[in-house]
């Protein structure tokens, strides 16, 4: 009976405690959703449309901005990211992904739509409408003044438990079998 009146009690608090926390989350910020984006001064739902917007980047999980060109994603990113003492392999964008991103491409050849990433969690694609689209990829991290650290590899997941690795410093073209199947990625 001890028991019983144990667990009674516990299944209260975790009552009380899933009230508490539901309260903020429709309030706050820090838990909308994730498929919201900025975008030339307005909120977007990348899970509908992209609006036009041609780079999106994944900030955190509460964050993402999107770009017209990458010439404004690079310019709007570089200043706000702490970057370390860099050499010249890990400054330069390459295949059109900036240093220290993992970008991946709606089309072949790094070309279409783009959306890059860098934080270490698995990212729902279908969030930014992005689910069966990727074609192409470009792993910019983990650079250095003396080449890859080999440190900050990210991976697809096609939902279904069959990944791909992405090795940083590394970039596909063109996916093969595995094109338009992404739907998961881990930064
Ligand atoms: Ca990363
Ligand atoms: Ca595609
Ligand atoms: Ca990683």
């Amino acid at each position: 009976m001890r028991t019983r009146t144990r667990l009674l009690a516990s299944t209260a608090v975790a009552v009380l405690g899933v009230t508490a926390l539901a309260s903020p989350a429709t309030a706050g910020p820090a838990l909308r959703d994730p498929s919201l984006a900025s975008f030339q001064g307005r909120t977007i739902d990348l899970s509908k449309s992209w609006e036009g917007a041609q780079v999106c980047a994944v900030l955190s999980r509460s964050e993402v901005r999107c770009y017209a060109t990458n010439e404004e994603a690079s310019a709007d990113l570089a200043p706000r990211a702490s970057r370390d003492a860099d050499g010249p392999i890990s400054t330069f964008a390459w295949h059109g992904c900036d240093n220290d991103w993992i970008c991946i491409f709606e089309h072949a050849d790094f070309a279409g739509r783009k959306l890059q990433f860098s934080d270490e969690y698995w990212h729902d694609l279908d969030e930014w409408g992005f689910k069966d689209k990727t074609s192409s990829w470009v792993n910019n991290q983990g650079g250095s003044w003396t080449g890859c650290s080999g440190s900050d590899s990210g991976t697809l997941g096609d939902g279904a438990g069959n990944n791909r690795t992405m090795t940083d410093c590394t970039a596909s073209a063109n996916l093969g079998s595995y094109n338009d199947k992404a739907e998961d990625i881990h930064g």
